[in-house]
């Protein structure tokens, strides 16, 4: 594959990638790296591929410069005709006009050439249309495009100024004597002499007295800035003539300038080449300033995600040490237990009492309805502990999201983050009873065999789900008899209890299985509280390999702009 082949694959693939470079959050230049990306695009699109891919395609010279420095009149009066109106009123939103030879009409007509310009045959006030005028008198080989004002009041003008002329292979750059210093154009100039596009300097309006002055003034300050190679020319301000033309021997030059670009193919192909180069090269910096920026957005939304994943992991935990500390053995939940098992008898001798419970324990429990209340007294603890959790991570999340701007912004359009789900407190109930559930069946399930399956029935399946559960958020059950309170003593009447039916070994391993199954539960509704956080952060599209696809796409045109222009400026070829 030849080089300049690689290099039009490198900028279709480029083309392709730069949408990848987003930037939704307001970081620090946000804005100008989206614009950045923006003219990229542009460029690639208006430019580079056309460009690229026909070399001996007819010049686009785009005259730019100030407003009312007089480019209207000097395309006109190069052609010796007005095709392009010169504005009295200000801002004038007119389509930009390209004047081409009617060879080059085609060409400049095709959706090679400014591809997001509509065509036009009347200069309409659209700024979005491209009128084109066949002009034969105009030499083949170079079109002049008359383009809006650097410095158009209207965003959109100004926008489009500066989108034609990085589409062009050649500036004609207009300004006055009056506003040459000024800074909009001198932008353009550096940004110009940065990428080495080939520049015609036309200081227009200048007292005839001054002309040699003011020429070696601008010559001196082009210098001073890398663009000492930008042809310069100085036309005087004089009273128009009735055809509204600059006479004919103040533009000669610059006519002749132009002409000479035209018709000879070696200096039309060493304007392309020269600015295209000059182009790629100053893609690559820009590009790594993109890919920097994308780095920076992908860092601060995984910064937003860390934030609220670890929030609703401290929060499951939290739910998890209430639910095997001993915090739950309190208020309902203990007084309905106490009603089970009859606190003042319990929670004497123990130890002794489980051999009389083991032989007369239909008689102890009948309790079925007082354990329906303990589960309920759990369900609704629990739930509430869990709500609690739930309402305090999102507003701990959204409180530290808050600390950065963007993260700040994302809450205020999505206020409802930093409160838990509506449906939160209902999922959160439902949780907790599919964990009673899970406690039933695993309580059941191990009660299967025949001589289990008795005891169980002694106590009640309700009942030992009961115990179980206390053995649970008393801590794993493995209180011992050394630990005194009010929780200790309960959970060790119930770990009593459920050892008569199932052993002691058994119990142990039934208190672990429960607590990873409170632990499942609790997780999967904190997460789905959480996912609204990440829905947030989804919906913002960043392209998570859009850095490494725009560095892919960056070295890509690096080699192949490489082995390009070692063609193109390969002695053979000039
Ligand atoms: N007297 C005089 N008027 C000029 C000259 N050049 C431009 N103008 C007038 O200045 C105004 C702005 O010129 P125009 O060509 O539209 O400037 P543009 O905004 O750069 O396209 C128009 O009214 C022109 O007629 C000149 O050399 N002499
Ligand atoms: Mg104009």
């Amino acid at each position: 594959m030849s080089g300049v082949q690689q290099l039009i694959e490198a900028f279709d693939n480029l083309e392709r990638t730069i949408p990848a470079a987003q930037f939704p959050l307001p970081l620090d230049g946000a804005e100008s790296l989206r614009s950045l990306a923006g003219s990229i695009g542009n460029e690639v699109r208006d430019h580079l591929v056309p460009r690229a891919s026909r070399l001996d395609a007819p010049l686009l010279a785009v005259v730019g410069g100030s407003t009312g420095a007089g480019k209207s009149t000097l395309v006109n009066s190069l052609l010796r005709v007005e095709v392009s109106r010169p504005g009295v009123l200000r801002p004038t939103t007119k389509s930009p006009v390209l004047v081409c030879h009617p060879d080059d009409e085609a060409w400049f007509r095709s959706d090679r050439v400014l591809p997001g310009l509509v065509r036009t045959d009347t200069q309409f006030h659209d700024s979005r249309a491209l009128r084109i005028v066949a002009f034969p008198e105009l030499p083949p080989g170079l079109a002049l495009l008359d383009a809006p004002d650097i410095d158009s009041i209207d965003d959109i003008n100004r926008a489009l100024a500066q989108q034609l002329l990085l589409a062009a292979d050649l500036w004609l750059f207009v300004t006055s004597a009056a506003r040459y210093a000024d800074a909009v154009p001198w932008g353009y100039l550096a940004a110009a002499a940065q990428r080495n596009t080939v520049v015609g300097v036309i200081v227009n309006r200048c007292p005839p007295g001054a002309l040699n002055d003011v020429a070696g003034h601008l010559a001196q300050l082009l210098a001073e800035r890398g663009l000492s190679s930008a042809k310069l020319f100085a036309v005087a301000e004089r009273a128009l003539a009735s055809d509204g033309l600059l006479p004919m021997g103040d533009v000669i030059a610059i006519r002749q300038w132009l002409g000479h670009l035209a018709s000879a193919s070696d200096a039309r192909s060493q304007v392309a080449v020269q600015t295209l180069a000059g182009s790629v090269r100053s893609l690559a910096p820009q590009l790594d300033e993109l890919i920097d920026g994308v780095r920076q957005q992908e860092d601060a939304l995984s910064a937003l995600r860390s934030i609220s994943e670890a929030t609703y992991r401290d929060a499951a935990a939290e739910v998890a040490l209430a639910a095997s500390d001993g915090t739950m053995l309190r208020g309902e939940i203990l007084s309905r237990w106490q009603d089970l098992v009859g606190t003042g008898e319990f929670m004497r001798g123990i130890e002794e009492r489980i051999g009389a419970i083991r032989d007369r324990i239909v008689g102890w429990f009948r309790g079925e309805q007082k354990a329906e209340a303990v589960q309920g007294a759990i369900s609704d603890s629990l739930s509430a502990v869990l709500v609690e959790a739930g309402e305090r991570a999102a507003e701990d999340t959204a409180t530290a999201w808050g600390r950065t701007r963007w993260g700040r912004e994302i809450v205020a359009a999505e206020p409802s983050l930093s409160r838990a789900s509506a449906e939160f407190g209902e999922r959160a109930a439902e949780a907790v009873r599919a964990w009673q559930s899970d406690i039933l069946r695993l309580v059941a399930e191990e009660g299967r065999g025949k001589r289990m399956k008795a005891r169980l029935l002694a106590i009640g399946t309700n009942v030992a789900g009961a115990c179980l559960i206390i053995v649970v958020f008393a801590a794993t059950g493995g209180l011992t008899t050394a630990e005194v309170g009010i929780a200790g003593g309960t959970s060790l009447l119930a770990q009593r209890l459920l050892e008569a039916v199932f052993g002691e070994e058994e119990v142990r391993r039934l208190a672990v299985e429960a607590q990873r199954l409170l632990r499942d539960r609790i997780d999967s509704v904190l997460a789905g509280e959480l996912a609204r956080f990440g829905a947030v952060l989804d919906s913002l599209a960043v392209d998570g390999d859009a850095a490494a696809k725009l560095g892919a796409a960056a070295a890509q045109l690096r080699s192949a702009a490489k082995a390009a222009f070692d063609d193109l400026t390969a002695p053979e070829l000039r």
